[in-house]
């Protein structure tokens, strides 16, 4: 028998190789020391540093998973867990720049892309000299991708993409957009082409006003006849299983991420209660709190532990995308109502800035609906169990 760790309670610590406890450590100590000081103003004036992808980059934090050979350091995908959760920690919307670059980006050009597009674009996306935005979403289209009005015709020496992408993290600042199209070429189906800024007919306005997530830039994608040449296009995938095949390892990433995000608010309720006097004596010496406290622990060391055994079962190749959803969903869900606790917790303090934990809270309103919202994501697990789809 141990002395029982209030903050590690399964003993994470130890289920850890010395090289993911290092790259977790590198990790915390530049998101602590670089990001969560500029957080507080770029959420306020809804900014997003560009420096901070050549950072991130300089740190190895991007396309963690890609091999070396291709500019990534080549680490497990617990690791790139580890990673992931240290940047939420911080905000959601670090989070969200990090792995649409890492598992939106680099993933597709390196699983389905020529050796030539993995040559050109991977050791530039790995060090963040150039930015990627994915582009599966449309204004009609949103949890059913696959109703998609984007269109790809051929033509000489290559395509004319037409069509609109709607809340693409990254666009306005991407140097290329994966954009999946349904191409009259390859029989209606759903292909995948990289497009370069600058191309004629290819813009990326801003989305202004968001609530949540405000420290990641969010735009559109207008293609109006943009011409992309034949070596635009990736070849070795076709239909939705594409897109969906990223959309497995981001989704993974963000379980991992939304823990980092529920672990601050939890942190921060914890020492709020010990500090905080009413009636005479700390908050944390009442029933109600300490209830509050436990669930939260509960939660979160469960989902941390479910996310380890989804990494490892990715290391070792035996796992299912619908393992992926059960950690995404209920990940993003808890620390929803966690972080909105949290904010409850800390009373009037609890809607400064200051305290971090209400930003938390919108910024996972977000989280909760990209990359398949929370029912959509029941629906897939409905599906799984039963056999029987229910989305239409
Ligand atoms: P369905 O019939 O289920 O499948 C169509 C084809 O796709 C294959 N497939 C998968 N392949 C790999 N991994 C998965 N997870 C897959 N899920 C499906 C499937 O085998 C099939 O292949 P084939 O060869 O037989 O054609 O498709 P459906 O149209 O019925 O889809 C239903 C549903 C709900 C599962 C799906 O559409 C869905 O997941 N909707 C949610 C949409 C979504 O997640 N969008 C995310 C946009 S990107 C984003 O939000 C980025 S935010 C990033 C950030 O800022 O961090
Ligand atoms: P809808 O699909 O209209 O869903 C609305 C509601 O209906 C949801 O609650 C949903 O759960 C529910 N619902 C939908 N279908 C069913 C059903 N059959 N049965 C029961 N309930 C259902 N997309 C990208 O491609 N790339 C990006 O980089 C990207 N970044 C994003 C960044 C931000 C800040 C945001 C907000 C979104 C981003 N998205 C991105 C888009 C995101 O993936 C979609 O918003 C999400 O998939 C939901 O689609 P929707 O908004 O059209 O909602």
């Amino acid at each position: 028998m141990q002395q029982f760790k209030w903050d590690d309670p399964f003993l994470l610590e130890d289920q850890l190789s010395e090289d993911e406890k290092l790259i977790r450590d590198s990790a915390h100590a530049y998101c602590q020391e670089k990001l969560q000081p500029r957080v507080m103003k770029a959420f306020r004036d809804e900014t997003f540093d560009r420096e901070i992808m050549n950072e991130m980059g300089e740190m190895g934090l991007l396309g963690p998973t890609i091999p070396e050979e291709f500019g990534g350091p080549g680490v497990n995908h617990v690791a790139y867990g580890l990673i992931s959760r240290e940047v939420e920690r911080v905000d959601s919307g670090y989070r969200s720049a990090m792995s649409v670059q890492s598992s939106l980006v680099m993933h597709p050009i390196f699983t389905y892309g020529t050796e030539e597009q993995k040559k050109k674009y991977l050791p530039k996306l790995a060090t963040g000299e150039i930015i990627g935005c994915f582009g599966l979403t449309e204004p009609d289209a949103g949890s059913d991708p696959g109703g998609m009005r984007t269109r790809a015709k051929k033509v000489d020496g290559g395509y004319l993409l037409t069509g609109s992408k709607m809340w693409i993290t990254n666009s306005p600042i991407s140097d290329i957009a994966i954009v999946w199209a349904k191409s009259d070429a390859h029989e209606g189906k759903i292909k995948g082409f990289i497009v370069e800024k600058g191309t004629k007919g290819f813009t990326t306005p801003k989305i202004e006003g968001k609530l949540s997530l405000r420290a990641s830039i969010t735009g559109e994608i207008v293609l109006d006849e943009a011409f992309v040449p034949d070596e635009a296009l990736m070849p070795n995938v076709s239909g939705l299983g594409g897109p969906f095949g990223c959309l497995n390892k981001a989704r993974y990433g963000i379980a991992w991420g939304v823990i980092g995000a529920a672990e601050f608010c939890w942190h921060a309720s914890r020492q709020y209660m010990l500090d905080r006097k009413q009636f005479g004596r700390p908050l944390a010496a009442n029933q109600i709190p300490q209830l509050k406290l436990a669930n939260m622990m509960t939660e979160i060391t469960l989902g941390l532990q479910a996310c380890v055994r989804v990494g490892r079962m990715m290391d070792e190749g035996t796992w299912a995308p619908e393992a992926v959803s059960l950690i995404k969903r209920n990940n993003c869900g808890k620390a929803l109502d966690i972080a909105r606790m949290s904010r409850d917790m800390h009373g009037g303090n609890g809607i400064s800035e200051e305290f971090h934990v209400i930003r938390h809270m919108v910024n996972l309103e977000t989280v909760n609906t990209y990359e398949g919202a929370h029912d959509v994501h029941a629906l897939i697990l409905g599906r799984a169990m039963t056999g029987i789809q229910a989305f239409s």
